[in-house]
């Protein structure tokens, strides 16, 4: 009798969780959940001073301020608008590290800062030779809007 009891809760119970989300929130937010669950993918980025698409039309390019020795390199990002003229309106984001040293040298989160120029720089620190990746992260306000990583040899 219990059996038949905790079987049949169970069962309730199921309907009533996999009936939920369609009623409450819909496919959309469901599709929504899953995104965020999931890793975002890498975006690769072309090489420097290539055009780095973002989206709504936007795009940078970057490039270091000379070819990066061990010490400190600058990164340099110009951002342009769909038009090709060039705007301050982001702020940006890099975090430097070496992806085969996990954590080792990792930068965390550093602001790029606005030249009077209108350039974005960031200096990095290159403590050893090998491989570096920056991780770069576009804001708008305070919403994420575009992300991208390269890799870089010393
Ligand atoms: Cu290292």
């Amino acid at each position: 009798m219990s059996i038949l009891l905790s079987a049949l809760l169970f069962t309730t119970t199921a309907f009533t969780a996999s009936a939920q989300p369609s009623s409450h929130h819909g496919p959309a937010a469901a599709k929504a959940a899953d995104a965020a669950a999931a890793p975002e993918p890498e975006n690769i980025l072309p090489g420097e001073n290539k055009k780095c698409p973002m989206p709504e039309g936007y795009y940078f390019t970057y490039r270091f301020a000379s070819r990066p020795k061990l010490g400190t390199a600058i990164v340099k990002i110009q951002v342009f608008d769909r038009a090709g003229r060039r705007t301050t309106g982001f702020s940006i984001k890099g975090n430097c590290g070496m992806p085969e040293m996990k954590g080792a040298h990792d930068s965390g989160e550093q602001d790029f800062k606005l030249s009077r120029k209108g350039d974005y720089l960031l200096p990095v620190d290159v403590v050893m030779p090998g491989e570096w990746k920056l991780n770069i992260t576009f804001l708008k306000g305070k919403k994420r809007f575009h992300h991208g990583a390269f890799m870089f040899k010393v």
